[in-house]
Order: structure tokens, then sequence, then C-alpha cells
């Protein structure tokens, strides 16, 4: 094989590998295109986000005695495939760690109820290897994070369709594979 039909070769092989593991998405999500209270915008208060986020301050109330509060982002998907979600978000601790989150006109499922309070940290949906994930399409989609409990705070929004990839830190916003 001469060095050009290698480099070729090598060449398909990490398209097809890049292919196989699917783009990720990532939003602030201060880049909500619409925050109705109690759902806000803040930017100083608990430190480590990646710039302002959002929160339901702490006493500001939940459902059903308040049933108010949500963030809605458009999301413009590269392709049809399966994605997971996964956000920033930080708790204030058992009765402060969740949302409810729907996908256009899907119902809106739960997200978060997991044990770590009190620092940024990621968490995903589906959690569980029998749920399926979010079939989504290409184009436009619009992620609505409803208010479940008061006390939470999200950071940063990511659609993964590469089953693999598990963000750790900080993302950097943008669309990649
Ligand atoms: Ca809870
Ligand atoms: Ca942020």
């Amino acid at each position: 094989m001469n060095k050009t039909v290698l480099k070729l070769a090598l060449l398909a092989c990490c398209a097809r590998h890049a292919a196989a593991a699917g783009h990720i998405l990532c939003v602030e999500a201060e880049t909500a295109q619409l925050l109705e209270p109690p759902m806000a915008l803040t930017s100083n208060g608990v430190a480590g986000a990646s710039g302002a986020y959002l929160e339901i301050p702490e006493g500001a109330g939940n459902p059903p005695k308040l049933d108010a509060g949500k963030a809605c982002f458009t999301v413009d998907i590269p392709a049809d495939a399966a994605y997971t979600l996964w956000c920033r978000v930080w708790w204030e601790g058992e009765c402060s760690n969740s949302f409810r989150v729907g996908v256009d006109d899907q119902p809106a499922f739960l997200l978060g109820e997991d044990a770590t309070y009190k620092s940024w940290h990621w968490v995903k949906y589906p959690v569980s290897r029998t749920t399926p994930p979010l079939r989504l399409t290409q184009g436009k989609h619009t992620l609505t994070f409803h208010n479940r409990e008061d006390g939470v705070r999200l950071d940063q929004v990511l659609l993964s369709a590469d089953k693999r990839f598990v963000p750790v830190d900080i993302e950097a916003p943008g669309t990649r594979r």
C-alpha cells in the first residue's frame, strides 16, 4: 500500500468513527429564549458556573401551590439521532433537586432527583438503559424546563448523540461531533 492510499484509508476510517460518535450540542442556560418567573437569570451567588445561570430561588414556590416558572430553549438539531440530555445543575437538597423537562409538545419527563447537593454536576436523561433516549429529527426543537421544586439551578444544557460521551466540567457551547 503506498502512502496516499494509506492516508485515504486512515481518513475514511476517521470519518466513519466521527459519524458513529454522533453530534454534541451545548448551550448556556442563560441563553434561554423565554423565562417565566420564578425561573430567573442569576450571575452571582453560587461559584463555579460557566457565566450566568438560571435558578428558581429557594422559597420561591413550586407546584401544586405555584404552577408557574419555566425556561424555554430553541435548539437546532444537526442530524436525526437518539440524544441523551445532559444538564449542569446545582441542587439545594432533596426537596430541591429536579426539573420537569418537555421536548416540543411531548409529555414532560423528570430530570434529576439524584443525591449530589450543593455542587455543580451533570445529570442526564434518561438515566435507565430501559428508557429510550430522545429521538430528535434534524431542525429546530423546543426544550422547556418546568418548575417542579424550588432551590434549583441550571448552568448548561447539552444534547449528545454519542452514547459514550460523559461531560465532566464546564463544556464549550456550540455544536460539534
Ligand atoms: Ca426532590
Ligand atoms: Ca451558564
